[in-house]
Order: structure tokens, then C-alpha cells, then sequence
């Protein structure tokens, strides 16, 4: 069994609770199972959310040995976390970076990403199924057969 992080940023634990106008009326519980059903065979899904950039980025390191791939909506830290582009480039898996709303609509400081610089991908505007997106990709770039041990 081949393992994705789905790691969620500062603030999107609120998901579904205000805003929805912006970040649709799904959950994180939403977006976490929406992610999970979008798994290929092999392959299953570890979600964690937090508002700390530290803790992301222990996140980002543990997947250096647990994980095939990272689908990552860093939130507000996408625009501001060299720290977290740093984690990201620590880590040898494809990374698919995902935004719930489009980033380039939106104010000027929302249109740069770090995490950009090292993402395989970047998906901005599908609402919760970029998540689903995110998670195909991965699968469909992580090679068969066992999880390397590294
Ligand atoms: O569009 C995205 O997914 C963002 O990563 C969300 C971040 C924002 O800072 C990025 O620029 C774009 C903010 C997440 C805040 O989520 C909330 C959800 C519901 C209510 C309040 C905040």
C-alpha cells in the first residue's frame, strides 16, 4: 500500500463554517473523504490540518519516509513560507498543490506561491474536487509496486 499525505494549512479547518461564498459549503471532513474516494487501487490516504507552519513542515519531513506524494493547500502560508517550500524540496515524491478558490482573482498578494517553485502541479478554482484532482494525479504518477524504503 502506497501512501499520500493530504496535508491542509492554517484556517481551513473552518471549511463550511463561514465564507462559503469563497470556500463552498463543504467540510474539511468533506474534503478529506472527497480526496480519499478519488484513490486509486494501492494506495490510501493520510489527512492532517494545522494552523502551524511548524507542524506542517514535521508533516512535510515524516513524508519523506511514509509517503508517495503530497497533495498540500498550504492556505495563507503559500504566499509567505520559504520554510515550507524548503520542507517541500527536502522531499523526493511528486507534490500537488491545491487552492479551494482562484488565487489569481483574487487580491495580488494571493497571486505568488512558493510552494509553486517545487509543486508538480497546481490546481486553483475547482473548489473541493481539486482535491479529487490532486489525488488522481499523484496516483497516476507514482510508479507501481511497493512503497520504496528510504
Ligand atoms: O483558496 C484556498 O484554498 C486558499 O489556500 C485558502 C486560504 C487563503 O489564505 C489562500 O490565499 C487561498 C485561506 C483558508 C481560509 O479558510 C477559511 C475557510 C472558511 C472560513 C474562513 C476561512
Amino acid at each position: 500500500m502506497k501512501t499520500i499525505f493530504l496535508l491542509n494549512g492554517p484556517n481551513l479547518n473552518l471549511l463550511g463554517q463561514r465564507q462559503p461564498e469563497i470556500y463552498g459549503a463543504e467540510t474539511l471532513e468533506d474534503v478529506e473523504r472527497i480526496a480519499r474516494d478519488a484513490l486509486a487501487d494501492g494506495f490510501t490516504l493520510e489527512a492532517m490540518q494545522s494552523n502551524h507552519e511548524g507542524a506542517l513542515i514535521d508533516s512535510i519531513q515524516e513524508a519523506r519516509t511514509k509517503a508517495a506524494g503530497i497533495v498540500i493547500n498550504p492556505g495563507a502560508y503559500s504566499h509567505t513560507s520559504i520554510a515550507i517550500l524548503d520542507a517541500l524540496n527536502a522531499f523526493e515524491g511528486p507534490v500537488m498543490e491545491v487552492h479551494i478558490s482562484n488565487i489569481h482573482r483574487r487580491e495580488s498578494f494571493r497571486h505568488t506561491s512558493y510552494v509553486s517553485l517545487r509543486a508538480d502541479g497546481v490546481i486553483a478554482g475547482l473548489g473541493p474536487e481539486g482535491y479529487a484532482a490532486a489525488v488522481r494525479r499523484i496516483c497516476a504518477l507514482v510508479p507501481a509496486g511497493p512503497q520504496p524504503i528510504r
